[in-house]
C-alpha cells in the first residue's frame, strides 16, 4: 500500500498521462446482448470467509484461525472468520439463494482442516466430511453444480509451522489431501479448482504482510513458494488424471488472478515495463502451466539472476524447475481460471530506480504503476473500474497461451453495506459486457463467476468491505441474509442469458422460479 501510495504521488510529479479507454460503452447501453449458447453462471465463495465453526466438530486450526487469534486488530475491525455466515450450520440458506439467483453453479472451497485435522491423511473427520456431502446434495436436488477449490488460502497451522507452501514436501501432503477429497466428493463434483490466486498466497502471503501468514521475506519465500504450489498443483493434476479421470469424469484447473497492466505512453520502455508487470504478476505461474514450452518466463529467470547477483547471492534467488518439473508442470490445467477485478496503468523511468526494498520481487520488477483519479472507485482501494483492462487482459490471454477455455472464476465490486447496490450493478454491467466483446474477438470464455453470493470476511479487511449480491447482517446471530438489487438484476441476467441495460428490478420479493 505504501509503495503504492508514493507512486501516486509520483503520477502527480510526472504529470497527466494519455487516457487511452479502448472504446466507449455508452452506445451498447440501448441493445440487448445475448450470452452464447451454453454459457454458464454461477457465485463463488470460500470456507474460511463464510463457514464459521471454526472449531467445531473437530476441525483443526488454519493461519487464517491463527493469524486472527494471536494478532486479532491487525484485521481493520479486530473480526476473524470464528462465526463469519455460520454457513457451517446455514448452507440450506445458501443453497435457497443460489436458487433464487436461478445459478448454473456454486463456486465454493473446503476447509483442509474440517477434512483432515491433523494434516494428513491418518485421520478422515467424518463430521466435516458430512458438512460438506450435505451441502453437495443440497446442491445437486436443485441442479445446481458444484464447483470446488480445493485450497483458498486455509493452509493448516501444523503445515505452516513446517514451512508451508516453502517445504517441498508440500507437494506430498497436498496431493495426499487432493486424494483424498477427489475419493470423497468426485462421484458428485465434476468442477475442481487446485488452488485460488497463487499470487495472493506466494506474493502477499510469503513476500509481504497482506496476507496470512504475513512471512515478509521478499524476493526469496515469494519465489520458493511460487514453485513448490506450481508442483503440488501439478501433483493433483496428475493424481485426478491418472486415477480418477475415467471414472469420474469430470475438469480441474487451477485459478490465477490478474489484473490487465496498460502502459502510460507508448515508448518502448513502458511498453516493455507493462509487459515484464505482467509476468512478475501472474505470468510466473500462468507460463509454467499454459505457455508451449513450460518454465518460469526466461525474462523473470534472467531479471532475477541478475539482480541477485549484483546483490551477492551465489545462486538466482528465483529456484529452477528440473526439466522434468517442467514437463511435470506443463498443461497441467483443463482451463484456465481467471479472477479478475482491476487494472491500471504501468510504465518506467529513473523514477523507479532505487524505490524497492531490496532485494525484493518489486525491485527485480523495477517499474510503477497507477490508476487515475477519474476512475471510478469501490469501497476497496484496489478496486477500481476499468471494464477495458478485462476485455484486453482476456485478448490477451487467448493470445499469449493458444486460446485456452477461460473460466471467469471471480469478478466482483465492493460497498460498504446497504441494498441499494447501483454502483455494483453498473459494475456488473460494464465488465459483463467487455466479457461479451472480448467473446466477440474469438476469446473461449465459457463461465462467469460473480464474487461473492453474499458479504463474507474480507480478509485483512474483516467485515468492512462487502462483495455480496446478497447482504449479511453481523449484528444479527442469525446472519440473515436479504438480496440487494444487485441480486435481481444479476437474476434477471442469468435468467434471460442477456444483458439488458433498462432492466430496472421490482425489489420488493425475491421467487425461486422454474425447474431451481
Ligand atoms: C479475491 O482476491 C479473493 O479470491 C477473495 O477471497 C476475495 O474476497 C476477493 O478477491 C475480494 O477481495 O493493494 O495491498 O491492498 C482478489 C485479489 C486482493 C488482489 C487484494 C489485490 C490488494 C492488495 N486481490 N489485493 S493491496
Amino acid at each position: 500500500m505504501k509503495s503504492l501510495y508514493h507512486l501516486m504521488i509520483l503520477v502527480v510529479l510526472l504529470g497527466p498521462v494519455k487516457f487511452n479507454e479502448c472504446k466507449t460503452t455508452d452506445a451498447r447501453q440501448n441493445t440487448v446482448r445475448r450470452f452464447p449458447e451454453g454459457f454458464l453462471f454461477g457465485t463463488a465463495t470460500a470456507s474460511y470467509q463464510v463457514e464459521g465453526a471454526w472449531n467445531v466438530d473437530g476441525k483443526a486450526e488454519n493461519i487464517w484461525d491463527h493469524l486472527t487469534h494471536t494478532h486479532p486488530c491487525d484485521i481493520k475491525d479486530c473480526s476473524n472468520g470464528d462465526i463469519a455466515n455460520d454457513s457451517y450450520n446455514q448452507y440450506k440458506r445458501d443453497v435457497e439463494m443460489m436458487r433464487e439467483l436461478g445459478l448454473d453453479f456454486y463456486r465454493f472451497s473446503l476447509s483442509w482442516t474440517r477434512i483432515l485435522p491433523t494434516s494428513f491423511v491418518d485421520k478422515i473427520n467424518e463430521a466435516g466430511v458430512n458438512y460438506y456431502n450435505n451441502l453437495i446434495d443440497e446442491m445437486l436436488k436443485y441442479n445446481i453444480q458444484p464447483m470446488v477449490t480445493l485450497y483458498h488460502w486455509d493452509m493448516p497451522q501444523k503445515l505452516q509451522d513446517l514451512g508451508g507452501w516453502n517445504n517441498p514436501h508440500i507437494v506430498d501432503w497436498y496431493g495426499d489431501y487432493a486424494r483424498t477429497v477427489f475419493e470423497l466428493f468426485g462421484d458428485r463434483v465434476k468442477n475442481w479448482i487446485t488452488m485460488n490466486e497463487p499470487r495472493e498466497i506466494c506474493y502477499q502471503g510469503y513476500g509481504d504482510v497482506t496476507m496470512a501468514p504475513r512471512l515478509n521475506i521478499k524476493g526469496v519465500a515469494d519465489y520458493m513458494c511460487a514453485k513448490n504450489l506450481l508442483l503440488a498443483h501439478a501433483r493433483a493434476y496428475h493424481i485426478y488424471n491418472d486415477e480418477f479421470r475415467e471414472t469420474q469424469n469430470g475438469t480441474i484447473g487451477i485459478t490465477i488472478s490478474a489484473g490487465f497492466s496498460e502502459p502510460a505512453s507508448e515508448s518502448e520502455e513502458d511498453k516493455v515495463a507493462a509487459e515484464e508487470a505482467a509476468l512478475f504478476g501472474w505470468g510466473i505461474y500462468a507460463q509454467p502451466i499454459f505457455s508451449e514450452t513450460g518454465d518460469f518466463p526466461s525474462i523473470l529467470k534472467e531479471k532475477v539472476a541478475a539482480k541477485s547477483a549484483e546483490q551477492g547471492f551465489l545462486r538466482s534467488r528465483l529456484p529452477e524447475f528440473t526439466p522434468e518439473e517442467v514437463e511435470y508442470v506443463r498443461g497441467t490445467s483443463d482451463f484456465f481460471g481467471l479472477n479478475h477485478y482491476s487494472s491500471g496503468y504501468t510504465f518506467r523511468n529513473e523514477s523507479v530506480l532505487g524505490i524497492f526494498e531490496s532485494p525484493s520481487s518489486d525491485d527485480d520488477l523495477g517499474a510503477g504503476s497507477y490508476v487515475l483519479e477519474e476512475w471510478e472507485t469501490s469501497a476497496s482501494s484496489w478496486l477500481k473500474v476499468v471494464p477495458w483492462g478485462f476485455y484486453k487482459l482476456l485478448v490477451k490471454i487467448k493470445d499469449d497461451y493458444n486460446n485456452p477455455p477461460v473460466f471467469i472464476t471471480e469478478n466482483g465490486f465492493s460497498t460498504l453495506g446497504g441494498l441499494e447496490d447501483d454502483g455494483r450493478i453498473s459494475y456488473y454491467r460494464k465488465y459483463l459486457d467487455a466479457m461479451l466483446d472480448a467473446i466477440a474477438e474469438g476469446c473461449d470464455v465459457r463461465v462467469y463467476t460473480a464474487w461473492s453470493l453474499m458479504d463474507n470476511f474480507e480478509w485483512m479487511q474483516g467485515y468492512t468491505e462487502r462483495f455480496g449480491l446478497y447482504e449479511v447482517d453481523y449484528e444479527d446471530p442469525a446472519r440473515t441474509r436479504t438480496p440487494r438489487k444487485s441480486a435481481f438484476v444479476y437474476k434477471e441476467i442469468v435468467r434471460s442469458r442477456a444483458l439488458d441495460w433498462s432492466y430496472q428490478p421490482d425489489t420488493d420479493v425475491m421467487t425461486i422460479d422454474d425447474g431451481h
